[in-house]
């Protein structure tokens, strides 16, 4: 009897360890499995990631050249950066080669719109900024403007149009009048936000020289070749400047009564100080310039009498200059490069 209770005992304890084994077998098991298992899925997961950023790399790269010249009308762009990536700095600028108005139309004129307009096409510029050129009869200048200045402005990621502003007729050249005619056209057009006067022989030699407007106004044109890549004399404002154009009107424009060559430029410096505030420039690096050369225009003589106006410019600026502007507007031309304005500005006969 009691061998077959001890039997039985045996018989119960070697049966427990049997299934404790095999419990323990199948719990190890279960736990190995669930390992494999979530590993799989995590390889499975990673691998339909990989597959689906690899399909949105080739969408983007597909998509490239189209967002290029027209972005999709419901991707909202954001703000451009303040500073534009793409300048490169020193350029070389040359006017030896003769340019032909095709070739620069070839170039340019696919990113540009009628009128000589352009903006980012990746980004909203906040420089809204009207390029304003006094001119007359200098069409090959401004072929070398035109094929230097587009791809800087471009580069510069400015919301920008060219308006080359012509004086009609023979009569004595009036730079700051055709200034303040097109700081007025301009305006008719788009909500130009800052203004930059640019004469056509004037290429600037650096593209991080910017073309936009500063919280005062800006000389630009501060190195220029023909005086040795130096200011001439410190209160210098000449070839290129900007305003915006609050600032503009703050100084009543520019003076309309400067006939022939000479003094407007320094009218304008006296204008700014006057009215309390001061000139920023960029560095003499930066704001290297080449000029064309050329002889002096035909109607273009220096004027004696201009060095003694600026004497008077604390007196006359609020009476002469945008709000006793008169003009008419003989034509309007829109060339995908630029919009040319001619203009009867009343020149005295020369
Ligand atoms: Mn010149």
């Amino acid at each position: 009897m009691v061998k077959n209770i001890f039997f039985f005992l045996a018989f119960l304890a070697v049966l427990s360890l049997v299934c404790s084994v095999v419990l323990l077998v199948y719990r190890e098991n279960r736990i190995l499995n669930s390992i494999i298992n979530k590993e799989e899925k995590k390889k499975e997961i990673l691998s339909q990631m990989i597959k689906e950023h690899v399909k949105e790399l080739l969408e983007v790269k597909k998509e490239i050249p189209k967002s290029n010249k027209e972005p999709p009308r419901n991707v909202t762009l954001g703000p451009c950066p303040e500073n534009p990536p793409k300048l490169v700095g020193p350029l070389l600028v040359e006017f030896h080669q003769q340019r032909n108005l095709d070739d620069i139309r070839q170039e340019y004129g696919s990113v540009l719109q009628s009128g000589g307009r352009f903006k980012p096409s990746d980004c909203i510029s906040k420089h809204k900024v009207a390029i304003i050129i006094p001119f007359r009869n200098r069409h090959e200048h401004l072929k070398h403007w035109l094929h230097y200045l587009h791809p800087i402005l471009m580069r510069q990621q400015l919301d920008y149009g060219v308006y080359v502003i012509n004086q009609d007729g023979e009569g004595k050249f009036n730079r700051a009048k055709l200034m303040n005619v097109g700081y007025a056209e301009a305006l008719k057009e788009y909500a130009y936000e800052c203004f930059v006067f640019s004469d056509v022989d004037l290429v600037p030699m650096d593209d991080r020289n910017l073309y936009r407007c500063f919280n005062n106004p800006r000389h630009l044109a501060v190195a220029m070749d023909k005086f040795a890549f130096q200011l001439p004399y410190q209160t210098y404002f000449g070839g290129v400047s900007s305003l915006s154009k609050d600032k503009f009107l703050k100084i009543n424009g520019f003076p309309n009564t400067y006939w022939g060559w000479g003094g407007e430029d320094d009218d304008i410096f006296r204008r700014i100080i006057y009215h309390g505030m001061s000139v920023s420039r960029p560095d003499l690096v930066k704001g290297k310039y080449k000029m064309i050369r050329h002889d002096r225009d035909v109607h273009n003589e220096p004027n004696p009498v201009n060095p003694h106006k600026i004497q008077k410019t604390k007196w006359t600026m609020d009476k002469d200059g945008i709000n006793s502007l008169k003009y008419t507007v003989k034509e309007v031309m829109k060339d995908v490069l630029y919009t040319l304005i001619t203009v009867d500005i009343q020149a005295p006969p020369s």
